[in-house]
């Protein structure tokens, strides 16, 4: 950017005071098109040089035909490029025909391309490895089905193996139970129960009946198969022992909602080649899990709803990232509700802010706490406001991340409430006994805030709706947020932003780029504009680009090497040498569902150095989990480099 002599004050006024009066003038002429004027006073306003400077500016992104899609996940790959999955992108149709799609944008040229999406990974969770892959396990198996449209009772059937001799059992899809009354149910899928497994405690053989779970729907259609109590069924069509060994439990057979199933399936994003190579499977399906990172590189995988759509009960898993395996971590037995927001700390531990997306008890796993994922204990953390709404809350680590400081803001009251909240509180985490004190209010109640970490230790901050999913909010029938705000963390404050003119709520989420600016799509209204009918998933694409963008000359990309070790000091030449104060190592988002648990800023030790400067990479893991990271050189004005990537090890 080239900077350019700017017009004096009195000479903007005078400019601006004649566009008003001439605007004025033809309003007076002709009524009927004052609102036209308006609008292009409007345009004209934000197009200014000045404005720009000082609140930033947003643009419509020209996407292809094809390439509009149900944007659930984003992702900021190494090689500069937005990684964005839709999946069957909440489209029942789409699910159906096991239509999945995935593209890539490439910031730099504006060009899309499509990735072949083998399962449906809408709904799974995300994660950066060491290797700057992404890790994407879990998604959708199943579609929800609501109360009105189950017309047969249906449930979970557990087919129990109680005889070690003959294998594994298959019990095709159509397999029919009979209950003592005589009703039968009808299996949904084929499955295959393990033989029973003998265990010897001294001298007395235990038997531990093999298990297998499916869905079975009542083959008649109304009430009167419903069953509200477990019960034991029988396997029709069996014979002699295996009558007795092996049989069908199910806890309730109902004509309840059955909500969305999880998915099992894993895989690693390869940015080089572009494609998803599959991995070893979740031991569990999920639905809405968290991936966090963890200090030494593997992934632990939190919370979901399974295959049959269930809460998973505090059963969490880990990913060894050296055998691309999970494992089981019965150690470290913890509740939280979906897509919970975890963020490594400095010593080692996970903190939970309260922040989720969706499902899960009222009360149960709802308290933020520090969750020591060594010894399996958690730390409440106490003080928050408004407590109970912390659902479709948005929180981030704020920069830079030493100070160990994580922000909350907004969020709503638990399911389809509509209640919500502008509170923000901040934790430091640095403290012995952390505890929220508040921080500035958000303009309005807000859930599903976009909440992007920047270069200059601001934290931009747009859109989100004050209803649940958009919809109705006191007396009003959308309640988009049209809005954006600046908090600066060291003024405490928030600023006023440019506005968007796309509105995003549930199912958005916004990210930012290596040249500075802030990518946000999706979005998922609840209803359309009549407040009548369903609404429409948003599928624009809108770009901000903020103040710094618009301040004169940037300094320069750094260039050096492309490897730098924790701990260890790299040399970086830069023609911009005398006006960099401040570096950052900013760690690439991977968003969906206003949950994004990689994105962090690290301040980096910066000496100058002839034609450039020496940085020093902090120490801790904790701090800063290998990885690939963005480089940003920022100069005293806050007005960031573009970005260099840099593997940190
Ligand atoms: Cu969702």
């Amino acid at each position: 950017m080239t900077p350019r002599t700017r017009p004096t004050p009195a000479r903007r006024l005078l400019t601006a005071l004649t566009t008003i009066l001439a605007l004025a003038a033809v309003a007076v002429v002709n009524r009927p098109i004052m609102v036209l004027a308006a609008d292009k006073y409007h345009e004209f306003a934000i197009n200014r040089q000045s404005y720009k400077e000082t609140f930033g500016h947003w643009s419509l992104l020209p996407v292809p035909a094809g390439f509009k899609i149900n944007a659930i996940h984003g992702a900021l790959l190494k090689t500069g490029k937005v990684l964005i999955i839709a999946g069957s992108g909440n489209n029942r149709e789409k699910f159906e025909a096991g239509t999945f799609r995935t593209i890539l944008w490439d910031p730099r040229t504006d060009k899309f391309s499509d990735v072949p999406t083998p399962t449906d990974l809408f709904c799974a969770g995300h994660t950066f490895l060491p290797d700057g892959k992404l890790l994407v396990a879990g998604g959708t198996k199943s579609y929800e089905v609501l109360e009105a449209n189950i017309k047969n009772a249906a449930g979970v059937m557990k087919i129990k193996n109680e005889s070690p001799d003959f294998g594994a059992r298959t019990f095709p899809k159509g397999t029919r139970f009979e209950a003592d009354n005589g009703r039968v149910y009808v299996s949904r899928a084929d499955v295959s129960v393990p033989a029973a497994t003998k265990m010897w405690h001294g001298t007395q053989t235990m038997v531990h009946a093999g298990e297998v779970e499916v869905w079975v729907d009542a083959a008649e259609a109304g009430d009167a198969p419903v069953v509200k109590e477990p019960a034991q069924y029988k396997i029709l069509g069996l014979e002699g022992d295996d009558t007795r060994n092996l049989y069908g439990i199910a806890e309730k057979i109902t004509r309840e909602k059955q909500e969305y199933g999880g998915d099992k399936t894993t895989y690693e994003f390869d940015p080089e080649t572009e494609r998803y190579v599959r991995t070893g499977d979740l031991a569990k399906p999920r639905w809405y899990p968290t991936l966090a990172t963890l200090a030494g590189g593997d992934v632990l995988a939190v919370s979901g709803l399974d295959q049959f759509g269930r809460m998973i009960p505090g059963t969490n898993e880990r990913y060894q990232v050296k055998k691309k395996k999970w494992v089981p971590a019965p150690s470290l037995r913890r509740t939280f509700p979906t897509y919970p927001a975890l963020f490594l700390t400095q010593d080692e531990r996970l903190f939970f802010s309260g922040s989720n997306a969706g499902y899960g008890s009222a009360t149960e796993g709802r308290t933020p706490g520090l969750w020591d994922v060594k010894k399996n204990r958690f730390q409440p953390v106490h003080g928050l406001a408004d407590s109970t709404m912390t659902e479709t809350s948005a929180s981030v680590m704020l920069p830079p991340a030493q100070d160990q400081k994580v922000m909350i803001l907004g969020g709503g009251a638990v399911g389809d409430s509509p209640i919500s909240t502008a509170r923000t509180a901040i934790a430091d985490l640095d403290d012995p006994r952390p505890a929220w004190r508040a921080g500035p209010r958000l303009p309005n109640p807000t859930r599903y805030l976009n909440t992007v970490v920047l270069p200059d230790d601001t934290v931009f901050t747009s859109g989100g709706s004050s209803g649940y999913r958009g919809g109705p909010y006191q007396g009003r029938q959308r309640s988009d947020l049209l809005t954006a705000q600046i908090y600066d963390v060291r003024k405490n404050a928030f600023r006023k932003a440019a506005e968007p003119t796309v509105g995003r709520n549930y199912h958005s989420e916004a990210l930012l780029l290596p040249d500075g600016r802030v990518i946000t799509m999706g979005s998922d209204p609840i209803y359309d504009r009549s407040g009548k009918n369903p609404g429409v998933f948003e599928q624009r694409i809108e770009i901000y680009s903020p103040p710094y963008l618009f301040q004169g000359a940037r300094p320069a990309a750094p260039t050096g090497p492309s490897l730098i070790k924790r701990g260890e000091k790299a040399s970086f030449a830069t023609p911009d040498a005398a006006r960099v104060r401040e570096a950052r190592l900013v760690r690439p988002s991977a968003v969906t569902h206003g949950t994004d648990v990689d994105q962090r800023s690290i301040a980096l030790g910066v000496k100058k150095a002839p034609g450039g400067v020496t940085l020093t990479v902090p120490e801790k893991r904790g701090l800063v989990p290998a990885g690939w990271y963005m480089l940003f050189l920022v100069d005293g004005a806050g007005t960031p480099s573009p970005a260099k990537w840099v593997r940190i090890r």
